[in-house]
């Protein structure tokens, strides 16, 4: 079977001004940003995957957001069109990489997705109606996506920015949640693992082929998923944090089923 890839993204120097919409924006050191990622990527190399990392310049400050440019699956790949107007132009270079592995579906206007209101757990995929990601955009995913055997529910995003920064799959049928950020009553069928109540913006949690990525921010939620049996890669991600983002945002990864 051949490697597993990961597409990561450079940190761009112009990640101070990224996109921000439930934080306050405090200065962002770029130089701590890189060796995160650095480790990031080294982490995904531990865990068997192949980095391709994309260029990025100082015209993309949130490109290192790779996962809202492209949405992977084992059949095909979907290019967003991202909700907020300053990162399309993030997305050829996200498409050239993707088309050397899988054929292309690109969203189109006046449908709107980031990557992150996309949840994928097996052949069910959760997209969350949020400020990135409108009713047009699911329409498309739905009719893209219904014929591949693939059942697309739409779902309400509150208190966070994506879905993802409420919701991850730990497996196929087990969900890292923030409750208060999900409507429950829509992941019926799930087991559901709860974030600790200190650390509310736990829930991202990046799942690889034999272990789950977590970020060092949330030690609680780790100890809680260490006792469920899980094995745990822990990475530093507090500046892109303070960019909005967490560990499943900065990468897509292609090879294997999520
Ligand atoms: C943005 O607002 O678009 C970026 N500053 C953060 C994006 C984080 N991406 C993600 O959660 N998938």
């Amino acid at each position: 079977m051949p490697q597993a890839v990961a597409i990561t993204r450079a940190v761009s120097p112009a990640l101070g001004a990224c996109e921000l919409t439930h934080v306050a924006r405090v200065p962002i050191d770029v130089e701590l940003a890189r060796a995160q990622h650095r480790a990031y990527e080294q982490a995904l190399i531990d865990a068997g995957y192949r980095v391709e990392r994309l260029d990025t310049g100082p015209d993309m400050p949130d490109s290192v957001f790779v996962e809202d440019i492209a949405v992977v699956f084992d059949e095909l790949a979907i290019i967003t069109r991202p909700g907020a107007e300053s990162r399309r132009r993030e997305t050829p270079a996200v498409a050239e990489a993707l088309a050397a592995y899988r054929p292309l579906h690109v969203i189109q206007p006046p449908g709107t997705v980031d990557g992150g209101d996309v949840l994928v757990a097996g052949r069910r995929v959760f997209v969350g109606r949020s400020s990135r990601t409108n009713d047009p955009a699911i329409a498309q995913m739905r009719q893209l996506l219904g014929p591949r055997g693939y059942t697309v529910c739409d779902t309400e995003v509150r208190g966070c920015l994506h879905l993802k920064s409420a919701a991850t799959a730990l497996d196929d049928d087990l969900l890292l949640v923030n409750r208060d950020w999900i409507d429950r009553a829509a992941f019926g069928g799930f087991t559901l693992v709860d974030v600790d109540p200190e650390e509310p913006a736990a829930a991202n949690a990046l799942r690889l082929a034999d272990r789950i990525m977590v970020s060092a921010s949330f030690p609680r939620t780790a100890d809680c998923l260490r006792r469920r049996g899980l094995q745990l890669a822990i990475v530093e991600a507090s500046e892109v944090a303070k960019a909005e983002g967490a560990v499943t945002c900065c990468s897509l990864i292609v090879g294997h089923s999520r």
